[in-house]
């Protein structure tokens, strides 16, 4: 009744002989946070409450909810950068059915129904922003809650990690349109080979923009694991200057934690119907 999250504690008792107050703190009530005083008193031997005044504290803030298929997709690099960012969120996964039917109606009954101007998968709602398309998820997620630097220092360098998040989603596209379709590993590790254009660029900068993070890095992240999954780790080692850029993110504050713990999704990439997942 109180609803899922409601906690409560005992925030201070003073009694004295047959009567005392007692003040209870609660928090997310039904989205409410309030402060109890319960005058107590000893009545035939058992303690009752007698009396009760109480406050509202504030509004039990609503962590940010991320809704996707329960895979990488798409989503995997925003829940890198909500994870370095250290930013609360809930996930909210959908789960296609087994072969043969890969039934999605569990997205599909409630999709028209999330008040979603465009609705799709992934899907962020955050106070009262409620949007898709997963560039402006990594935009809104950078602009609201990164450093004044994660898209970028300057005009130039925001301008390259747009460039960069343009590039490395063409060759995502292509990756995953095989991945879904021929499942051929050799065509994917074909088009691997445009990351070394990538590799060019970074050149001997620590991050794709200079030497620092920006958000795109957690998405050209995604890509290398993609390709090393798919070449058994062979990507990597054709690409050292990408495994060092790779390392040298895995290794970032609170990112790296995440990486190594059981909440960090390795499998699957794909949706079941797709061949390679
Ligand atoms: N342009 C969109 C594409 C979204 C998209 O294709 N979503 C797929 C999964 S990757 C989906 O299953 N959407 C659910 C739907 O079509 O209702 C984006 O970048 O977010």
């Amino acid at each position: 009744m109180a609803g899922p999250n409601y906690k409560y504690y005992i925030r201070s008792i003073d009694v004295t002989n047959d009567a005392g107050v007692a003040v209870v703190a609660e928090t997310d009530f039904l989205g409410c946070d309030f402060v109890d005083y319960f005058s107590v008193a000893k009545i035939e031997g058992k303690w009752m409450i007698v009396n009760k005044t109480y406050t509202c504290t504030g509004l039990t803030p609503k962590p940010l909810r991320l809704g996707y298929w329960k895979i990488r997709g798409l989503i995997a690099p925003v829940r890198y950068v909500l994870e370095y960012l250290g930013v609360p969120y809930v996930e909210e996964m959908y789960e296609q059915g087994d072969a043969p039917d890969f039934d999605r109606s569990c997205w599909f009954n409630v999709k028209e129904k999330m008040g979603l101007d465009f609705p799709n998968l992934p899907y962020l709602i955050d106070k009262d922003v409620k949007i898709t398309e997963s560039s402006a998820i990594f935009r809104y997620v950078s602009n609201e809650y990164g450093p004044s630097d994660f898209n970028g220092k300057t005009d130039a360098d925001k301008a390259h990690v747009d460039m960069m998040f343009g590039v490395v989603s063409d060759i995502k596209s292509a990756a995953t349109g095989h991945c879904y379709g021929s499942g051929d590993r050799n065509a994917i590790i074909e088009i691997s080979n445009r990351m070394e254009g990538v590799q060019k660029f970074l050149g001997d900068k620590k991050f794709i923009v200079g030497d620092y993070v920006t958000w795109v890095d957690f998405f050209i992240f995604e890509q290398i694991e993609l390709f090393d999954y798919v070449s058994e780790g062979a990507f990597t080692k054709k690409y050292p200057g990408l495994a060092a850029y790779h390392h040298r993110i895995a290794s970032l504050p609170k990112f790296s934690e995440y990486y190594k713990s059981d909440k960090f999704m390795k499998k699957p990439f794909n949706n079941k119907i797709a061949k390679i997942n």
